[in-house]
């Protein structure tokens, strides 16, 4: 069993190269042989961003997606792939493995290619990407070297993203990365480049390409379409989502950041890597290194741990305007328990779903009084993909849907990565389909089938998908619940069986009339002290590895109780002359500071990491220590010191209470168990809070279950509800740990875990940027 399991990973790639060109074939056909639709479009296309919404109401259905891949054609141009044109090539399915030089394969442009080892498995053209090793003269099309002599090597930014992995031959493209991982195989040192930019969404980018089907690790295609509206985004290298990272465990992952965002600093975090031994460079501004100037590239490197993970922009607010993207840290079958529960795992199958604003994310902070009120999204995106109904005149905006292609008789895993930034859970519902759940947070869990899952901003899921059904294309519904249910907000996706249909023969489902839920993960109503049969809770979930007894026992060595609410403001108390505290204008107008354990995170002016003594210690708090005079608003930089190795149990407790919110709480550096997820099992109890919660744990009434429990990074809190979750302190550094709510977070939900001394870490790297307050004494004239 273990073998054959192996022996269908190994063709994984060779076959996913397969699957990813067929969209793009059937659309060459499909396209020539509507040449007359095409020109009907072009006529009624007066804008750049007009071509994107229909005239009349419209569903999905009504604008074929393997259509959409040509709407560039009413401006005039068309990109078709060269390999494909010349006919329709089938590529031919690999018997070796997928490791190679990585060098393009000749007859990859014959027409009939015959795709080997390396090959380029990841772009549709069976070729590798020589432009990642080569820059390319735009004009001429050449390859150009650049001059090694020349003084202004280092300002050329159109060779800067690929200057270092043609220095270095030891470092390997990402899409040699992304490959299939396998016992013994020596590690690879894979090197990513973000160039990260002011860009547009529908911008004239679009008028030269449209891009590919494929989730992209590299990108052919500087056009973003996004949901079909036109706005401002933040983008690394002018993808949304941004460049996919996909490595083998044991792989070192090098990524260059180059900020040309002008004015504006950043650091990216990679979320669900632990950062074992690199805690420099998880990402956290002021906690572990300082913000990346405009005009600076900072490395980042670390090996990361396995499973499905993303990364994004961990300051302000910028993750929401577009800075994010996908980790997959795959490993060899023999390491994954649930490995003979799949044939597959494509690069094509991760599903990165999103919350997506029509302004930047910064106009609703701190937020509106009359017009677009609060921070719920207007829409989502699939994939960086999608569609937009607007809710004032019923146009439609007809970009195209991603799809997610499958051959019968196969299991898949898919990997879902919710990379929201609003407090909505997201359902994802297939038509058809159920989904056997084997990971989360990239920790395998027993498998359980369900129909629906239900998942919060920074969680992920793994799920198998298995193509049994009759050929055909089958809806995939994403919904935003909880607030997102006032704007209705959805999107869908599609999952095609290979050699079917494009378009799903049902109508396509909507907000109030959607797939049906079944079986669901994560239920909101939060029951999960008991069996039953329409859902299943994440603390329901067992994990499949070897559980670490020594964090599960009866008394653990350090026991933290979170409470955490919103502090309100009156305005006559928040607006007060020469005060200047911040605040978020919910969406009922409140005007609210986030509190944990009454504290509201600020973050200190230097690193806690690299510069602890240049922080003067009255900066730190937490409960047990507050400032005196520091009122309920209470404002300083929350930190919680854990001795190495300790046996830590946090207890979550949400005094928010808001119906419909349940705060995802995140930890950096580390996973936990979670033991314990509910709701008050005292009747008596309608409101939860800490008194409560240590009432309630006094008499046995919290509840911990110690029989093989998930481990987790990010969990979310039933709102009224706790969550206990117990780690293992054995990563020492300065954790971030906190709700992953974007609007939250700036308005201080979050806390540092300072595990260990400073002793105990690795030293600062060298040279590593510094940062902090210029206060000198103030001199008199003469004395500059
Ligand atoms: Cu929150």
């Amino acid at each position: 069993m273990k073998r054959k399991g192996f022996q269908q990973v190994i063709t994984l790639f060779s076959v996913m190269a397969i699957f990813s060109d067929f969209p793009d074939i059937e659309a060459v056909r499909v396209a020539s042989s509507q040449p007359k639709q095409r020109a009907k479009d072009s006529q009624s296309d007066l804008t750049p961003s007009g071509s994107y919404w229909q005239q009349h109401v419209a569903t999905p259905s009504s604008s074929t997606p393997f259509e959409s891949p040509f709407y560039s054609a009413t401006h005039g141009l068309v990109q078709t792939h060269p390999s494909l044109s010349a006919g329709h090539p089938r590529p031919v399915p690999l018997n070796s493995n997928s490791l190679g030089p990585g060098v393009p394969v000749a007859g990859a442009t014959s027409g009939n290619p015959s795709l080997t080892a390396g090959s380029g498995y990841l772009n549709s053209r069976g070729s590798l990407p020589n432009s990642a090793r080569y820059p390319v003269n735009k004009i001429t099309g050449t390859v150009v070297e650049p001059n090694p002599k020349s003084p202004f090597r280092h300002l050329d930014f159109s060779t800067s993203a690929t200057a270092e992995l043609r220095r270095n031959p030891a470092l390997s493209a990402p899409d040699e990365c992304a490959r299939a991982c396998r016992e013994g195989e020596p590690p690879r040192i894979c090197y990513y480049h973000f160039t990260l930019e002011y860009y547009t969404v529908l911008g004239a980018a679009c008028q030269v390409c449209t891009p590919n089907a494929t989730n992209t690790v590299w990108s052919h295609c500087q056009c973003v379409l996004a949901d079909g509206v036109e706005r401002g985004i933040l983008t690394a290298n002018r993808m949304i989502p941004g460049p996919s990272i996909q490595v083998c465990e044991n792989d070192k992952v090098v990524i260059d950041v180059e900020n040309h965002m002008e004015g504006m600093e950043v650091t990216i975090h990679w979320h669900g890597i632990w950062q074992r031994g690199s805690q420099y460079y998880d990402g956290v501004p002021f906690v572990t290194q300082c913000p990346i100037q405009q005009g600076n590239t900072f490395r980042y490197q670390w090996t990361g741990n396995a499973g499905t993970h993303f990364w994004h922009a961990h300051t302000g607010l910028q993750k929401l305007d577009g800075l994010y993207g996908s980790v997959v840290v795959r490993q060899p079958p023999s390491r994954d328990p649930n490995s003979h529960l799949y044939d597959f795992d494509l690069t094509t199958h991760i599903m990165l779903i999103s919350d997506w604003l029509h302004e930047d994310a910064a106009e609703r902070y701190p937020g509106r009084l009359a017009v677009n009120t609060g921070q719920d999204p207007e829409s989502m995106l699939i994939n960086g993909k999608g569609q937009f109904r607007d809710p004032n005149t019923g146009f439609m905006t007809n970009t195209p849907l991603e799809i997610f292609t499958i051959t019968p008789g196969r299991r898949y895993r898919f990997r879902m990565i919710n990379a929201f930034a609003s407090v909505c859970p997201a359902q994802v519902t297939i038509e058809g389909h159920g989904m056997t759940v084997i990971a989360t947070d990239g920790e395998p869990v027993h498998p359980v089938d369900v129909n629906t899952i239900i998942s919060f901003s920074g969680e992920r899921y793994d799920f198998v998908i298995t193509a049994d059904q009759p050929v055909g294309a089958y809806w995939i519904q994403l919904r935003g619940l909880g607030e997102c249910g006032i704007r209705r907000a959805q999107q869908l996706a599609i999952l095609r069986y290979a050699r079917g249909p494009y378009q799903p023969a049902s109508a396509p489902p909507t907000y109030d009339v959607g797939i049906p839920q079944g079986v669901i993960l994560n239920p909101l109503d939060a029951i999960c002290d008991r069996k039953r049969q329409d859902a299943i809770c994440v603390s329901n979930l067992k994990n499949a590895k070897k559980v670490d007894k020594g964090v599960l026992v009866e008394r653990p060595d350090v026991k933290i109780f979170l409470p955490f609410r919103f502090f309100v403001y009156e305005p006559k108390t928040l607006f007060i002359p020469n005060t200047y505290n911040r605040f978020l204008v919910a969406s009922d107008a409140d005007h609210l500071v986030s509190l944990i354990d009454e504290v509201s995170y600020v973050s200190p002016p230097s690193p806690m990491l690299s510069q602890y003594n240049d922080i003067p210690e009255e900066y730190y708090c937490n409960g047990d220590n507050r400032p005196s005079d520091c009122g309920e608003n209470c404002q300083c930089t929350h930190k919680i010191d854990i001795p190495l190795n300790a046996i830590v149990e946090v207890v979550l407790v949400d005094e928010v209470q808001q119906i419909n919110i349940s705060h995802p709480f995140h930890l950096h550096g580390t996973s936990f168990y979670v033991i314990g997820l509910g709701r008050s099992p005292d009747e008596h109890i309608k409101r939860m809070n800490l008194k409560h919660a240590l009432d309630l744990d006094q008499r046995g009434m919290l509840e911990r279950r110690y029989q093989k429990p998930s481990l987790k990074d990010t969990v979310a809190v039933p709102n009224n509800g706790y969550a206990v979750l117990r780690f293992r302190a054995d990563n020492p550094g300065f954790w971030l740990f906190h709700c992953h709510f974007q609007y939250h977070i700036v308005i201080g939900m979050n806390l540092v875990f300072q595990i260990g001394t400073l002793n105990d870490l690795p030293p600062v790297p060298p040279n590593f940027p510094r940062c902090g307050n210029h206060l000198p004494p103030i001199t008199s004239n003469s004395e500059w």
